[in-house]
């Protein structure tokens, strides 16, 4: 049964609701990329990702942009795999919700901060699925900072080379990087091509468009022996005029009545 777009997008604006939850308790966090992907998460996590159980997946989760994960946890909280009182303990010492996360908690399986190393690791399990005859598929999110480090190329023209048609390589193409803007530190553009001159299938979708991202999710499942490359364009603080407004910030410092303001304004 198809799940409706209304749907998904009740869940994206829970995803935004707990993000901003999560850093209003420290204060601080990466909330600019949680409202970029929280309609990435929700099409991933409640629709395109098969799964036996809530926390059992067929399908391998490869999140390589380490510090993106308060999307991922804010995800995962929607079944309750982290309590809303965990989550808000998000960056706080002695917390395991890490900004950046280690491999074994719930829902991540290698450990984040060093950016430019996942797609390795998702070639990796993509060809031990295949060696095991496994139908799996494996999804990693890079962003277009990692895009920099030249392991992601190495992954890439590996993944070209072995034909993985079940890579789907999620590009978080949001134009900034710590430094600022990624045309002005070191353009990574023309992304698409790039990946396809390694052999991808690539294309280009506004991630923060329901239809139009569900519509290329559904075109990867096709497994024809081409990897797969989704170049997303996101916006940083989607859903909140006021963080919308911090565009190009990579982290988020704010006294509490802007975490109050950006709460009220998720739809
Ligand atoms: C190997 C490595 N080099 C540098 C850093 C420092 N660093 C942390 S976040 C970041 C920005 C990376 O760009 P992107 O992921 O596109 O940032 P965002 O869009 O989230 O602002 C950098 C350089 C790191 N974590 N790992
Ligand atoms: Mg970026």
């Amino acid at each position: 049964m198809t799940i409706p777009d209304s749907e998904i997008a009740r869940r994206a604006a829970s995803i935004r609701r707990r993000c901003i939850m999560m850093c209003r308790g420290r204060g601080q966090g990466y909330v600019g990329q949680g409202l970029a992907l929280a309609d990435l998460m929700a099409a991933l996590y409640f629709d395109e990702f098969r799964r036996t159980t809530d926390d059992e997946f067929v399908d391998r989760r490869i999140l390589s942009t380490g510090h993106s994960a308060i999307a991922l946890y804010a995800a995962l909280g929607e079944p309750g795999l982290y309590a809303d009182k965990e989550l808000g303990a998000y960056g706080m010492d002695g917390s395991r919700i890490e900004e950046s996360p280690l491999a074994g908690l719930p829902g991540f399986h290698i450990t984040g901060g060093s950016l430019g190393q996942g797609l390795s690791q998702a070639v990796g399990f993509a060809l031990a699925d295949r060696l095991k005859g496994s139908d799996a598929r494996t999804f990693c999110l890079i962003s277009d900072g990692e895009l920099q480090e030249g392991q992601i190329w190495e992954a890439a023209m590996s993944a070209g080379h072995y034909g993985l048609g079940s890579l789907v390589v999620l590009v978080d193409n949001n134009g900034m990087q710590a430094d600022g803007d990624t045309s002005q530190v070191m353009t990574v553009e023309p992304v698409d091509d790039k990946f396809t001159a390694f052999g991808f299938r690539a294309e280009r979708v506004d991630a923060n468009d329901l239809p139009a991202l569900r519509a290329a999710l559904a075109r990867t499942r096709d497994n024809d022996g081409c990897p797969h490359a989704l170049i997303c364009t996101t916006l940083p603080g989607k859903g909140s005029p006021t963080l919308e407004a911090y565009e190009k910030v990579h982290y988020v410092r704010a006294t509490d009545d802007v975490w109050q303001r950006a709460l009220s304004e998720i739809q």
